[in-house]
């Protein structure tokens, strides 16, 4: 396969969800990026920024795949083999950024999951699941109850993983949430992005879920690594929430009929006020922190954004 080629088809596996998850796709990409840099002989600047956006413009919200295409995309050097080795080494820092983050949100949230507590989560989070694995590794007997997260179902994901490492798990519909609600301990959930504000963007019913345990008094925990964090909602912007086709809700005679509109976000917000606590592997953070993440530990400034900027023509 030719360098464009690869990145062509690691762009339309994210977009196909083949990989999905806000933490695997930032991964996938930056591994993506690391393959094709290997492979580029000339113009190596432009062919690079070319391969960002194709990978950028796959889905709009995690803005785990920003930070994670800037971070590479900030490579130096002054020859081409130098540049490479840049984006190489710098690719390897993101990836290893990526697994040892998990592993330390796992270690931090799990002294929140006390033995004999039942664990709601929402949709597939290797960052949720994380926290719930350790608690449950470190001898805690503890129960899951898991949505199915329609439409795409990455509820049965969540099920086969914690059925395989032995955690006893209860799989409901989503509208089911607020009956089992009372008898939740906690809820643990993943982000896509967490805004300047603190709000959290995550699976669609995220919020639903957010607003029922508020209203049982079930303490509500997002697991998010700091890449997680939007630089671009500190400059106003928006998240933009992506709206997926009609078909992965409704069969082909319904979207037919007339007057009948389908629609299919697959993200919503939760604003700060429904969140406990936001887990980070550098500790456990209110969501008012949100701009001190993005600040100090993202290192972005007003000056350095707009230099570093990949543009992402579909959706800005
Ligand atoms: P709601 O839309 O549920 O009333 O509130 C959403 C909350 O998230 C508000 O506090 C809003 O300021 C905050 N927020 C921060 N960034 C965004 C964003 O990009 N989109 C939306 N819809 N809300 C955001
Ligand atoms: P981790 C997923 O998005 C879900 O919204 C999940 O909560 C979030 O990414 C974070 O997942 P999708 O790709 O990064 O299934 O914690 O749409 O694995």
């Amino acid at each position: 396969m030719d360098a464009f080629e690869i990145v062509r088809d690691a762009a339309d596996k994210i977009k196909r969800m083949e990989v999905r998850g806000a933490a695997r796709i930032a991964k996938f990409a930056v591994e993506t990026l690391k393959r094709f840099a290997e492979l580029v002989n000339e113009n190596f600047d432009e062919n690079m920024r070319k391969a960002a956006e194709i990978l950028l413009n796959t889905r709009p919200t995690a803005v785990s795949l920003f930070n994670a295409i800037n971070y590479v995309m900030r490579y130096s050097g002054e020859s081409l083999e130098e540049k490479r080795e840049s984006v190489i080494r710098r690719a390897e820092e993101f990836i290893n950024w990526v697994d040892t983050a998990r592993a330390k949100i796992g270690e931090i949230g799990a002294k929140r999951i006390k033995d004999g507590y039942v664990v709601m989560t929402h949709c597939n989070s290797s960052a949720a699941l994380s926290i719930i694995k350790t608690a449950f590794r470190q001898g805690k007997s503890i129960e899951v109850i898991a949505t199915e997260s329609r439409p795409r179902y990455q509820g049965h994901l969540t099920v086969r993983e914690l059925s395989e490492e032995g955690i006893p798990v209860t799989l409901i519909v989503d509208s089911a949430v607020r009956y089992f609600m009372n008898e939740v301990d906690c809820v643990v959930v993943g982000a896509d992005t967490i805004t300047v504000n603190g709000a959290l963007i995550n699976k669609i019913g995220t919020s639903q879920i957010a607003l029922a345990a508020k209203e049982a008094r079930v303490p509500f925990m997002v697991a998010a690594e700091t890449y997680k964090f939007s630089p671009k909602t500190l400059f106003g912007e928006l998240v933009v929430i992506e709206e997926r086709d009609p078909e992965e809700v409704a069969p082909k005679e319904i979207l037919s009929l007339k007057n009948v509109k389908v629609r299919n976000p697959a993200f919503d917000v939760t604003p700060r006020d429904y969140i406990d606590l936001i887990i980070t592997e550098i500790g456990a953070i209110p969501p008012e922190m949100a701009y001190i993440i993005i600040r100090e530990r993202l290192g972005y400034s007003g000056m350095e954004y707009e230099e570093i900027r990949v543009s992402a023509k579909h959706f800005d």
